[in-house]
Order: structure tokens, then sequence, then C-alpha cells
């Protein structure tokens, strides 16, 4: 019990570091990817972008929130693994079998990422039976030697997470609208078809259709494992007529959905735009990150920077247009 003990007193020096200004904190511990679908498995990627006031990290501590279930870090050459196992407060069924207890805490220790150096620890577990719209909070423990930077600020609901010293890191969960399958099942999936997606347009190119000019075409980098995937471009319609967004396919993706984040209540939340998008005569329509967006379900092979995703667009009138994305870091640029 040893390990407790020493926690406590680090939780103890470590709420009190946060109560005072930590300088430079600018770049906060976060996660590369911030939103996680609902009871879909990820890889949770935390990204320690710097030390403590230039002293190398020794050991980052990682608390599990009610929620995220089955955790498994990945272990990192050089550090040592711990991992602390709990009762959840819930029980979470696991293909059939009831779960009471599971990782609560990973402690990734005696490692050396000087403060020169980024680098990210990663968490695979499953987001389960947590509402749409709601983030979890993951507090990190952050140590250089004897200097302890406690990132574990949570906002108050409804509260301004800006401004803060040292946020703890937060995964939104956004709505899992199509899952009547499990993104658990990626190896079932069919890898294969994937070899033959050479694009036929270049990526990124503007297409014309009738009246549409379609531009900017883009889709973000997936992490390993992570079951959905983004895609971007805008439409200008350049006609006397309205003209819609339909559907849309690809053979990169068992099924690509339309939808829109709207932001009620400082809450984020995606929806499916089962209409489609109005391309109103004259209008552009510009689907961006944090807006509307395709989302890529059921992803063969998780895309890669520097990868194209083809899609064929459907309009109400301009008919089938094909179209390449350009594949862009997880960040979207
Ligand atoms: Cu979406």
């Amino acid at each position: 019990m040893k390990t407790i003990k020493t926690f406590g007193k680090t939780l103890g020096l470590a709420a009190l570091l946060s109560a005072t200004a930590i300088a430079g904190s600018e770049a906060h511990v976060t996660f590369l990817d911030r939103e996680a679908t609902q009871d879909s498995t990820i890889l949770a990627t935390l990204q320690v972008p710097h030390g403590c006031d230039g002293k190398a990290t020794t050991e980052v501590r990682v608390k599990l929130p009610e929620g995220f279930v089955f955790a498994k870090p990945q272990p990192k050459a050089g550090w040592e693994l711990e991992v602390i196992k709990g009762d959840y407060q819930k029980t979470y069924d696991n293909h059939g079998d009831k779960v009471k207890t599971g990782a609560i805490e990973i402690r990734w220790k005696n490692g050396n990422l000087s403060d020169d150096f980024y680098d990210t620890f990663v968490i695979q577990g499953k987001v389960s039976g947590v509402e749409a719209g709601t983030s979890l909070a993951f507090p990190v423990t952050q140590m250089c030697g004897d200097t302890v930077t406690a990132w574990d600020q949570v906002a108050k609901e409804g509260g301004d997470a800006h401004g803060m010293k040292s946020p703890a890191p937060l995964l939104k969960v956004a709505a899992g609208e199509d899952h009547g399958h499990d993104h658990d099942d990626m190896a079932d999936m069919d890898m294969s078809g994937m070899a033959g997606m050479g694009a036929a347009a270049a990526a990124g190119e503007t297409v014309k259709a009738g009246d549409l000019e379609i531009s900017g075409g883009f889709a973000k980098a997936m992490l390993p494992g992570q079951p959905v995937g983004g895609g971007f471009f805008t439409v200008k319609n350049n006609g006397q007529a309205d003209d819609r967004l339909i559907s849309v396919s690809s053979p990169a993706a068992g099924e690509v959905q339309i939808h829109e984040m709207v932001t009620k209540d400082n809450v984020m939340r995606m929806r499916q735009l089962k209409d489609g998008i109005a391309i109103a005569a004259g209008a552009t329509v510009k689907l961006e990150p944090g807006s509307l967006h395709l989302m890529f379900q059921k992803v063969k092979t998780p895309f890669k920077q520097g990868d194209t995703v083809p899609v064929t667009l459907t309009f109400e009138k301009a008919g089938k247009v094909d179209l390449v994305l350009q594949v862009l870091s997880a960040q979207g640029k």
C-alpha cells in the first residue's frame, strides 16, 4: 500500500501547486483527439508537450473516469507500467460478461522525457454508459523528479475551462447514432479492397458538376483503432436553382453519414442529418471541423496522413459527383 500513501501525499502537493500559477503552462496535457463516440473502443492518446519548468518528466499518472472501462495502457520503452485496479461505480457488459472492476489509474514510471521533447501516452478503453455531450475528465499528475504538476482542474458544469492554469484533459463524448453495430469488432471487418483505393481525380482538386463547384476536399488522419473518420469540403452553387447533398458513399468505409456539430449550452453535440445538406442557389456551403462534416463509419483501414479517400457525393439535381479527399493530420492541418 506504499504506492497509495505516496499518491495521497502527491495529491496534497499537487493541489498546492495547482493553486499557484504555473509559469509557461500554455501547452497543457491534452488528448490528441478530444472527442469519442458513445460505446466505442478508443485509443485515448495523451500528449505531454513539456516537462516541469525545464525538468524532465519521470512519471505520468492518469486517473480514469467512470464510463471509460476495460482500459489497457500501451507500454512504452524506457518506462515501467503500473495499473491500479479498483471497483467501477456501475457494472459494465463486456461481450456478455458482467464486469465490476478494472483499471482505474495508469502510471508510467521511472521514465525520462526531456523538457525539450514531446511524447504521447496511450490508453485503450471503451466509452460506455456515458450520455452524449458529457465531457470525461482524466486527471493527470505529471512528475519531474520531486516536482509535481497536477492537471486536474475541471470546470463546473456549463463553466468555462479557458483560462484555467492546469485543466484535466477532457474527452467529449458524442452521440453514436448509427451504432447498431459494435465498433469493438474492428478485427472482423473486411480489410480487403483498400489496395484498389486509386484516385480518379487528384486529391483536393476542384470538381465541377452542373452548377456546383466542389473544392478543398480533405479528411482527417485517424488513430489506429479509432472507429470513425471525418471528411470535409466546400460546395458552391453557381446556379439559379437550389440543390441538396442527399447521400455520400466511399469504398474506404462501410457507411458515410452527413453530420453536424451544434453547440448548445456550452456542450458540443453531433447529430446525423438524415435529409442531407441544402445547397441554396448562389450559396457556398462549407463542411469543416466543428461544423458540418462527413462521418466515415466502419472504416476499413484508418486514414493515414498523405493517403487519399475517394468519395461519391449524390446531389438531388447535380447527381453523382466523384471527389478525392486528401488525408491531412489528425488535427486537420
Ligand atoms: Cu460526426
